[in-house]
C-alpha cells in the first residue's frame, strides 16, 4: 500500500494541508502542499515537535506579550501565573468540573474563572486590567493553532502557490471525547482562522492509517483475512489503546476497520511526573523540617515540577537522577537523590493502569491478545522502562512493532485522513476506512427514549426517524451514552402545519420525522423536523413507535403521493411555502424549522462571541508585530550609534578640520543613552527618527573621508567629464547598431513580402510579458544621465577661477552622482546588449519560419493555379492576377523603410544629443 503514499503526492496541487497532532504536552504538525511533501513544520529552533504551552504577559507599557511553545519554557518556570500549557483535558470541560481543580493543582498560580460570556465555561484570568485579556480555553487552543499556520506561511514563503491555499487544516483528537470537547476543538480551529477544517480525526485512527498506508502487500497477501493490530498510545495526559482490523480483499481493495477503544484519562506522563513530584516535596519537606502541609510558591513549585519531568526522562536511561535546585526556598538550596527504584515503587498500584486499556479495547470484540499481529506503541511515555517491561510482559516482545516511527504518526495519519477528505477520488476505494463511534447516541422525545445511533456505528451516518402523530409540543432531547448534553423545544406543532392537508383519502394522516446525523468529526446532531402524509393500514403506522422500530422508509410511500402530484402539480410547488395560509396538500415532506437548542452543561461558542474574539486576536496580532518591528528598529538604531562611533576613531584625524567630533560624538552618548533608560513609551517614529539623525552624520564623515581621496581639480572633474561623454557616445553608436541591424531584418522581410510591423509589435509583446519593462528603465536612468553629464560639462566649461570657487562638497557631490550613474549606464548597456540580441534573435528564427511558409503557400498556389489554367483551358477563363498586387505593395514598404533609415541618419549626425528616445523605443 506505500502506493498510497505516492499516489497523494502526485495529486497534490490541489491542497496546502496542516495535519495537526496536539497534545496534552507536545504539539506536532505536518504540511502537505503543492512541492511540500509531508513535512513535519519545524519551530523556530528547529525542533520537529513543540510544548503545547503559551505564557502571556504584560509588559511595563501597557502591552501585552505572547510567547509560545518552547520559547515559553523557561517564562513558564519563571512566571508560572501567567503560563498556560497542557489545556488538552479541559478542552469541553465546563467550571464545574473535576478536571479544572486537578488542573489547578499542577499549574501552580494559576487563576481560572467562570467566563461570563458563556456559563460554565471556563477562562483564565492572567492578572490584566483589561477583561478581554483574560482566555477561554478555546482561545488558548485557538493561538497556538494560530501561531502554526503563521509559522506555516512563513515555511511556505517561498512557495507562493502553496501559500495562497494554506486553509485545510485537521486536528487529532483522543478517541474517547464528549460532543462538547469536539465542538470545542471545532470552535477553536474557526477562531484561529482556518478556512477549511477538514475535521477531526481520532488518534488512534491516524496512527492506523498511516500504519496501513506505509504497507507493502504482494498479490498473495490479498487473501481476505482479517488481521487484528493495536496501538498503544501512553501520552501525558492519558493512554489509550485502539484495537483495528486490516483485511486485504482478493479484489485488491484493502479495508481498515476500527474496532474498539480502551482508555484512562488520567493516567499518562504527567501523572507519573506528579508522582516523582510527590516523592521531591516529601523529601524536601523532611530536608527543610516543614509542615507535612507547608504550601511552597508557585515559582518554587513549578521549579521542583520542572525538576520532577527531568528525573522522570533521565530515569528512563538512567538508575538515578541528583537534582539540585539553587534558592528555592528563603535562598536555601535544595538537593536530593532520586532512584529509579523509588519511581518505580511509588507507582506500584498504577502498574494495573498500564495494561487496562488493552484489555479494555479487547473486551468483548472476541479478539485475544494472540491474535494481534503487531501493538504498534506510541505517545513519549510508552517509553518509560517499567512501563515497557509491562506491556512485554503482557503482550510478548515479539508482538511489539518496533519499525514504525510512531512519534510523528499521529500527525503524518491526521494529514492523510485530512487529504483523504479533501480528495474523494477513485483510489480511495482501493483503501477503505471505516471509522465508527465509541459512544452510543440516543434521544428522548417529550420523555420516551430510544437508540438512535449505538456504538459501532459509522462515522457519517444519517437516521430518519418517524416520531408518530403530530403533537403539539415537542420536546427533544439528545443523549452521549446516556447523558444528556443538548435539547430543542419544538412548540405549536399543530398550528404550523395546520395549512397542510393530506390527500382527502382518509386513510393518510400527517406524520412527524426527524433526522439525526453522526458526522464524520463524530458530531451527534438533529438535523431535520419533517412532516409527511403516511397511509394508514400497515401495523402499527399510527402509534409511536419510537422504540419500537425502522424508521419509515418513506420512499414507499412516495410513488402513490407522485400519481396524484402529476394531475395537481401547481400544489405541490407550492407545498413549503409556510407563509401563504392557503392549504396545501403534503406531497412530500414538508420541513419545520429547527429551533435554537439549550445546552444543559457547556455551550459552544455563539456565532457572535467568536467574531469578539476574531477581532480581538487581530488587535493582540497587530500589536505583536508592531513590537516585532519596534524590536528591529530598536537594533537598527543601537547598531548605528555603535557604527557611527567606529567610525569616528577611525577617521578622527582626517575629519577634525571639517566637523564638529565632539558633536558627533556627544549624539551617539546621547541616543545610546536614550535607548537603554528613556525610549520605552517611546513610539516607533521617534526610533525611526533617531536612525536618520545618525545616518546623515554617518554619511557626512563617509563623504569628506572619500573627499579627502577624490580627484576634485579642475583637471580630474574634466577627465570625469570626457569618460562619461564617451560613454554616452558608447551607448549612441550602440543605439545606432542596433536600428541598422533592424532596418537589415526589415529589409530582409520587405524582400521576402513579410509583414515586419506585425512581427514587431509581436516581438516587443512577447518580451514586455518576460518581465519589466526594460525600455521604461533605461528612459529614466539615459534622462539623468544627460542631465548630470549636461551639468558636469557646465561645470568644467568655467573658468578657472570660477570653478575654484565651487565648494568642495558640491564637487564632490557632483562626481559622486556622475560616478554612480556610470555604473548603472554601464549595466544598463549590456542589458540592453542582451536584449537586443534575443530580439534579433527572434525576428530571425521567425523569419525562417514565415519563409517557410510563404513557400508552401506558394507551392500549393502554383498547384491550384495549374488546375485553374488546366480548367481555363476547357472553360476561356482568364487567370487571377494576384502576382501584381503583391509587387504593388512591396515597392510601397521598401519606400517606407528607406525614409526611416534616412531618418535615422539624421540623427546619428546630431552627435552630441542622444537618439531620440521616441525612435530607440519604437525600434527597440
Ligand atoms: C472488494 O471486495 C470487498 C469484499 O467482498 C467488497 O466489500 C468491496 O466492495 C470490493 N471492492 C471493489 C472495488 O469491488
Ligand atoms: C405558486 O407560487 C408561485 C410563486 O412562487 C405563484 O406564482 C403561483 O401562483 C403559486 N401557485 C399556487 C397554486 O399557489
Ligand atoms: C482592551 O483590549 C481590546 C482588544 O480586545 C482593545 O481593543 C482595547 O483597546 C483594550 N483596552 C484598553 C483600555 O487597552
Ligand atoms: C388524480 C388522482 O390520481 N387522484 C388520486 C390521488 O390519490 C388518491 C388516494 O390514493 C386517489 O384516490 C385519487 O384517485
Ligand atoms: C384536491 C385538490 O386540491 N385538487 C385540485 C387539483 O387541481 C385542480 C386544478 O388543476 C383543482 O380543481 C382541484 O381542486
Amino acid at each position: 500500500m506505500k502506493f498510497f503514499i505516492a499516489f497523494y503526492l502526485l495529486t497534490l496541487s490541489l491542497a496546502a494541508i496542516l495535519g495537526i497532532d496536539y497534545g496534552q504536552q507536545f504539539t506536532k504538525a505536518v504540511m502537505l502542499a503543492p512541492g511540500v511533501q509531508f513535512e513535519i513544520l519545524l519551530t523556530e529552533e528547529a525542533r520537529r515537535k513543540d510544548l503545547s504551552s503559551i505564557s502571556i504577559r504584560p509588559e511595563k507599557n501597557g502591552e501585552i506579550e505572547r510567547v509560545y511553545g518552547s520559547a515559553a519554557q523557561s517564562l513558564c518556570t519563571r512566571f508560572p501565573h501567567h503560563c498556560i500549557g497542557g489545556i488538552k483535558s479541559l478542552l469541553g470541560k465546563s467550571f464545574q468540573d473535576r478536571d479544572l481543580s486537578d488542573y489547578l493543582s499542577t499549574h501552580f498560580g494559576l487563576k481560572a474563572i467562570e467566563d461570563e460570556d458563556r456559563t460554565n465555561a471556563i477562562k483564565f484570568d492572567l492578572g490584566f486590567a483589561n477583561q478581554s485579556f483574560a482566555f477561554s480555553v478555546e482561545e488558548v487552543l485557538a493561538m497556538t493553532l494560530k501561531e502554526l499556520k503563521n509559522r506555516a506561511l512563513k515555511n511556505l514563503d517561498e512557495n507562493p502557490v502553496a501559500k495562497a491555499i494554506v486553509d485545510d487544516v485537521a486536528i487529532s483528537v483522543p478517541p474517547y471525547i464528549t460532543q462538547e470537547q469536539r465542538q470545542a476543538y471545532i470552535d477553536a480551529l474557526e477562531i484561529a482562522g482556518y478556512k477549511n477544517i477538514l475535521g477531526l480525526v481520532d488518534e488512534g485512527t491516524a496512527v492506523a492509517i498511516n500504519y496501513a498506508s506505509n504497507q507493502k502487500y504482494e498479490q498473495k497477501d490479498y487473501d481476505n483475512k482479517k488481521k487484528f493490530h493495536m496501538i498503544y498510545d501512553m501520552g501525558a495526559g492519558s493512554t489509550k489503546a485502539t484495537l483495528f482490523s486490516i483485511t486485504p480483499f482478493s479484489n485488491l481493495t484493502t479495508k481498515l476497520e476500527l474496532e474498539n477503544i480502551g482508555f484512562d484519562v488520567a493516567f499518562g506522563g504527567q501523572a507519573l511526573t506528579q508522582s516523582i513530584y510527590n516523592i521531591l516535596i516529601e523529601k524536601l519537606t523532611s530536608s527543610f523540617g516543614l509542615d507535612e502541609d507547608f504550601e511552597l510558591p508557585p515559582r518554587a513549585a513549578a521549579r521542583l515540577l520542572e525538576g520532577a519531568e527531568k528525573a522522570k526522562i533521565i530515569l528512563s536511561a538512567n538508575s538515578d537522577y541528583h537534582l539540585s535546585l539553587e534558592s528555592i526556598l528563603d535562598e536555601k538550596d535544595f538537593k536530593a537523590v532520586i532512584t529509579r527504584e523509588e519511581f518505580e515503587e511509588i507507582n506500584i498500584d498504577n502498574m494495573v493502569r498500564i495494561t487496562k486499556p488493552i484489555m479494555d479495547a479487547l473486551h468483548g470484540t472476541g479478539v485475544s491478545i494472540n491474535e494481534l499481529q503487531s501493538v504498534i506503541l506510541t505517545g513519549g511515555s510508552s517509553r518509560i522502562p517499567f512501563v515497557q517491561k509491562h506491556l512485554a510482559t503482557l503482550l510478548g516482545e515479539q508482538r511489539i512493532a518496533k519499525t514504525v516511527n510512531a512519534d510523528e504518526s499521529c500527525a503524518l495519519g491526521t494529514t492523510i485522513k485530512a487529504f483523504r477528505e479533501k480528495t474523494s477520488f477513485s483510489f480511495n476505494k482501493d483503501f477503505v476506512v471505516e471509522d465508527k463511534t465509541y459512544h452510543n447516541y440516543e434521544v428522548s422525545v417529550n420523555g420516551e427514549e430510544f437508540s438512535v445511533f449505538e456504538k459501532g456505528t459509522p462515522a457519517d451516518s444519517t437516521k430518519r426517524i418517524n416520531l408518530g402523530e403530530l403533537i403539539d409540543d415537542l420536546s427533544i432531547e439528545l443523549f452521549e451514552d446516556g447523558r444528556y448534553f443538548k435539547g430543542y423545544t419544538v412548540e405549536n406543532v399543530l398550528d404550523k402545519t395546520s395549512s397542510l392537508t393530506c390527500n382527502d383519502d382518509k386513510a393518510y394522516k400527517k406524520q412527524i420525522f426527524a433526522t439525526f446525523t453522526l458526522d464524520s468529526n463524530k458530531i451527534f446532531s438533529f438535523t431535520k423536523l419533517e412532516v409527511e402524509c403516511i397511509k394508514e393500514g400497515k401495523d402499527g403506522f399510527f402509534k409511536k413507535f419510537l422504540n419500537k422500530e425502522e424508521p419509515v422508509d418513506f420512499e414507499e410511500e412516495a410513488p402513490e403521493a407522485e400519481e396524484n402530484e402529476s394531475t395537481n402539480s401547481t400544489a405541490s410547488v407550492n407545498a413549503t411555502d409556510s407563509s401563504s395560509r392557503k392549504s396545501r396538500k403534503v406531497l412530500r415532506p414538508v420541513s419545520i424549522s429547527i429551533p435554537r437548542p439549550q445546552y444543559p452543561s457547556l455551550k459552544p461558542m455563539s456565532r457572535p462571541l467568536k467574531q469578539r474574539v476574531t477581532s480581538k486576536f487581530k488587535y493582540l496580532d497587530s500589536r505583536d508585530e508592531y513590537k516585532i518591528a519596534l524590536d528591529n528598529t530598536k537594533n537598527r538604531l543601537e547598531a548605528a550609534c555603535y557604527q557611527l562611533r567606529n567610525l569616528i576613531d577611525e577617521h578622527e584625524e582626517r575629519i577634525s578640520d571639517e566637523l564638529s567630533v565632539d558633536n558627533f560624538r556627544e549624539l551617539v552618548s546621547e541616543t545610546i543613552e536614550w535607548l537603554e533608560f528613556d525610549s520605552d513609551d517611546s513610539p516607533l517614529s521617534e526610533f525611526e527618527d533617531k536612525i536618520r539623525q545618525i545616518q546623515i552624520r554617518h554619511d557626512e564623515i563617509h563623504a569628506i573621508t572619500k573627499m579627502s581621496t577624490t580627484d576634485l581639480s579642475l583637471e580630474g572633474m574634466t577627465k570625469l567629464y570626457e569618460e562619461g561623454s564617451s560613454i554616452m557616445m558608447k551607448i549612441q553608436s550602440k543605439m545606432l547598431e542596433f536600428g541598422s541591424s533592424i532596418s537589415e531584418i526589415r529589409q530582409k522581410y520587405d524582400k521576402e513580402g513579410l509583414d515586419f510591423d506585425k512581427e514587431n509589435d509581436r516581438i516587443k509583446l512577447q518580451l514586455l510579458s518576460k518581465g519589466e519593462d526594460k525600455m521604461m528603465r533605461l528612459d529614466r536612468s539615459l534622462g539623468k544621465y544627460k542631465d548630470l553629464l549636461t551639468q558636469l560639462g557646465e561645470t568644467v566649461q568655467l573658468n578657472e577661477k570660477y570653478f575654484n570657487k565651487i565648494a568642495k562638497r558640491e564637487l564632490f557631490d557632483t562626481y559622486e552622482a556622475m560616478t554612480e550613474s556610470i555604473v548603472q549606464m554601464l549595466a544598463d548597456l549590456v542589458m540592453l546588449d542582451e536584449s537586443h540580441q534575443e530580439r534579433m534573435q527572434l525576428f530571425n528564427t521567425k523569419f525562417e519560419k514565415l519563409v517557410e511558409r510563404k513557400k508552401q503557400k506558394e507551392f500549393r498556389e502554383k498547384l491550384k493555379q495549374e488546375k485553374a489554367n488546366a480548367d481555363g483551358e476547357k472553360q476561356g477563363e482568364v487567370p487571377i492576377q494576384e502576382d501584381e498586387d503583391v509587387e504593388h505593395e512591396q515597392t510601397e514598404q521598401t519606400e517606407q523603410t528607406e525614409q526611416e533609415t534616412q531618418q535615422q541618419d539624421n540623427n546619428a549626425e546630431n552627435s552630441f544629443e542622444p537618439v531620440d528616445e521616441e525612435i530607440v523605443h519604437d525600434e527597440l
